[in-house]
This record gives structure tokens, sequence and C-alpha cells, in this order.
């Protein structure tokens, strides 16, 4: 494969960006490449790289692009924005209309504030958790990923893990003292935490579904443990949804798995493509943020026409009767695919699956918490990552993170991808 455009392209931004990249997972070191690709355009579940070379992408951005590229409806109202101007810093009805569809959606959600990245959004709910209870500690579990901000950067999934990097350098130690970490799906440890310090607990905070260390569902009773003892002890629950949410179910994990939060943090798909984050909940906690309450929260570009317009056209779109059930399927068919293709070949992998999200782990498995996530062969994984861009198929370039399909994929897309890994299992990688 001819990828000579990206290569100069990856040198000269050597010379001006930290790593080449505005985003450590891009580099696509954690499967093994001279350099990444560098994309050119995109259309329906396809992307193109400067060299020209077609790829049926399941990354779609690493969640946001859930419609595919150049849906209409969102392209159409993005055009609309841009004549009328793209910033104004001042409120406009795109922002009033988004927070509306995300309130109507999310059972939780009575007020909600617009950020622009996920990053923003947990950060500023874990704020306000501490400002309204008057408390310091927060539970994260170790193998999520809330951004980047000090507190969360302990032991964190997604880039960091990759990387290797359990801690980061700048993050001081004051900044992790009032971060607790317990595993994944680990009430038990939970429990314990609680009985030891749960009076000093602001919030906990997790992936209802983790993304961030590959695909971790929750097990039965794990979301109902965090609720029961954020109760029990007045903490506050907040569900990190800036994957899952507008992903596995309309109203999120929290309608698909029937535990509420008090605050939830929503990003990437509600901006169709666009920057954007959010945090939002119950009433009684939001209500705190200035300027109604006295915890600080602010952004110049909050709530920006572009990342609304396109926002609301995707949601207006995924409300479309029969989009969850369509997403349900393809994530299915993809499944299948891998299992069977695996099992053919005798080749022992887990594949972890909640709606349209996914992860194939190569190891035997079970992978419920990030311990047993690491267990997974990386360099197996890299080499299939690799096989498949061979054969056009775009994948999220780590183990540990998560396939994210699109509406836009079509029957062909799914047998090309079937195809490659059926081949890689039956060949020498399998
Ligand atoms: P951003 O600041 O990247 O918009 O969102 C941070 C974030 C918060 N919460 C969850 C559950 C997330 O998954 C993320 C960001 N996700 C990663 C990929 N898993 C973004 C990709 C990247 O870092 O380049």
């Amino acid at each position: 494969m001819d990828t000579e455009t990206s290569a100069r392209l990856f040198a000269e931004a050597l010379e001006y960006i930290p790593g080449g990249v505005n985003s450590p997972v891009r580099a696509m070191k954690g499967v093994g490449m001279p350099h990444p690709l560098f994309i050119a355009r995109a259309e329906g579940a396809h992307i193109w790289d400067v060299d020209g070379n077609e790829f049926v992408d399941f990354v779609s951005s690493w969640g946001p692009m859930i419609l595919g590229w150049g849906h209409p409806e969102v392209v159409g109202r993005l055009k609309e924005q841009v004549e009328m101007g793209t910033s104004f810093g001042a409120p406009t009805a795109l922002e009033v209309e988004l927070a509306r569809l995300i309130c109507e959606a999310m059972p939780s959600v009575e007020l909600v504030r617009m950020v622009n990245s996920g990053t923003e959004a947990t950060m500023s709910a874990v704020r306000v958790a501490r400002g309204f209870t008057g408390r310091e500690k927060v539970v994260k579990f170790i193998g999520c990923y809330h951004g980047h901000s000090d507190g969360f950067l302990a032991a964190a999934g997604s880039g960091v893990l990759t990387l290797a990097l359990p801690d980061s350098p700048g993050v001081t130690k004051g900044t992790t003292a009032d971060t607790i970490l317990v595993e994944y799906n680990d009430v038990q440890g939970l429990d314990e935490v609680f009985a030891a310090e749960g009076e000093q607990i602001a919030a906990v905070i997790l992936e209802p579904v983790a993304g961030n260390m590959g695909v971790v569902p929750p097990q039965p009773g794990f979301l109902e443990a965090c609720r029961d003892l954020c109760t029990r002890h007045g903490a506050v629950l907040v569900f990190d949804e800036v994957i899952t949410g507008f992903r596995v179910a309309w109203g999120g994990a929290q309608e698909r798995y029937g535990v509420m939060p008090d605050l939830v943090t929503l990003g990437k798909i509600i901006g169709g493509g666009l920057p954007v984050g959010a945090f939002g909940g119950r009433r009684e906690i939001m209500e705190t943020v200035a300027p109604l309450g006295s915890t600080y929260q602010a952004g110049t570009l909050s709530g920006n026409p572009l990342a609304m317009a396109a926002g609301a056209a995707t949601l207006r779109a995924l409300a479309e009767p029969g989009t969850y059930e369509r997403l349900e399927s393809l994530g299915a068919r993809v499944e299948d695919g891998l299992r069977a293709a695996a099992a053919a070949a005798g080749r022992a992998v887990t594949v972890n699956r909640v709606g349209a999200m996914l992860t194939l782990f190569f190891c035997e498995g079970p992978v419920r918490s990030f311990a047993e996530a690491k267990a997974a062969d990386i360099a197996a994984y890299a080499a299939y990552w690799r096989h498949m861009l061979e054969r056009g198929v775009y994948l999220a370039p780590s183990q540990f993170e998560a396939t994210m399909i699109s509406l836009a994929l079509t029957d062909a897309d799914l047998d090309t991808a079937a195809a490659a890994a059926g081949d890689w299992f039956a060949g020498a990688g399998g």
C-alpha cells in the first residue's frame, strides 16, 4: 500500500506538532505503524487517506460519526449555519434546541450545560459534585478514561493505557491523592472503599460500559451497586456517557441498564463531528452551576452554533424509528463474524459487545476488568490491525479501544471486513 504522502506529511508534522499528532492514539504506535495515515476525506462509512487508499471505517472518529460522513441533514444544517455565523459568544436558539433534545432523551437529565470536549465535561461534573457535597474524594475505576484532566490521570485507560504510562508527568501528588482507584466491576472493592471513606467521597465516576480498555460491559449488579452505595453515603454518581450516550440506546446506558446517575457527561455523538461536550443531571445539583449557583464553569465556544447544529441534526436522525434495532443488528453481525472466524481457526479470543460498540481481545478471556484486558496479546492485535488495513478495513489502532459501528455500514462493507478477518484467522496470523 502506497502511503508516501502520509509519510511526507508526518515528517513535516513532526516539525511543528509534538509527536506529529494532536492526540497520542492517532500516532498508531500501538499497532506498530512507522507513521500514521493522514485522512483526506470520508463519505458514508468509507474514508480515504491522502494517498487515495480507501477503507471501510470502524472507528467513526472515536464515536461521533455514528451516522457516517456526509449525512444530508447534518451537512445541510452546518452549511446553513456557516452562512449565518460560526460563533457569537452569546446565547442562540440552537443550544436551546440541543439542550431540549438531550433532556428529553436522557431520563436523568433535568438541566444540561454545553462545553467543548469530554474532558471539559468530566472535569466540570467532578467540580460540581465536590461543590454540591462539600467533599473532596473521587472514585474512578482502573481502565476507565474520562479525558486528560489531572485528577483522572491515575491508571487511566485509552491513550495513557496504550502508552503504558499508568500516571502522567505533571500530575501532582496532591491531585491524585483525592482520586481513589477501584477495579472495574469490583463491587466488593467499591463497598470496602465506601466503608473506609464513604463520608469523604464526593463522587463515583465511571463509564457505564467501559470503552477505553477495550469494551468491558458492566457485570450484572455492578451499576446497581454503584447507585446504591452513592445513595446510601450521599455521594454523586456520575455516568461518563461520552461514548455510550446515544450509542448504546437513545437514552444512553442509563436507559439500557435502567440505572439513573445523578450527573451524566456527554460528548462525541452530540456534536455530530464538531468539538463538543456536555454535563447535566439532577436539577438541585445543576442549579449550583454559575451563574445560577456559585460553582464556576465557563467556555468561550461552549454551545457554539456549528456543534449545536450538527449535534441537533445528528440526534434528530438517531431519533428515527428503527435506529437502535439497526445498530444492534449491525453490531451483532460484526460480533458473529469475528467469533465464527476465530472459532473456525481454533483461535481463543474474546469479543465484548454492547450494541454498536465492541472489542475483539486477543486472549481467551473473560475480560471484565483492566487486569484481564491487559492479558490480551497486543502484538497479535497489532498484526491483525495491519492485515485488516491492507485489506481495506480501518480499525481502532489500539487493542484498548472500541470498534464503533456506524449506521452507514453496508452489507458489502460487513462482508469485506468478515472476509478479511476470516483470512487472518485462517492464515498465518490466526
Ligand atoms: P475528549 O476530551 O477526548 O473529547 O473526551 C474525553 C473522554 C471522556 N470520556 C470518555 C468515556 C472517552 O472515551 C473520552 C475520549 N475517548 C478517546 C477514545 N477512547 C478519544 C480519542 C483520543 O484521545 O484521541
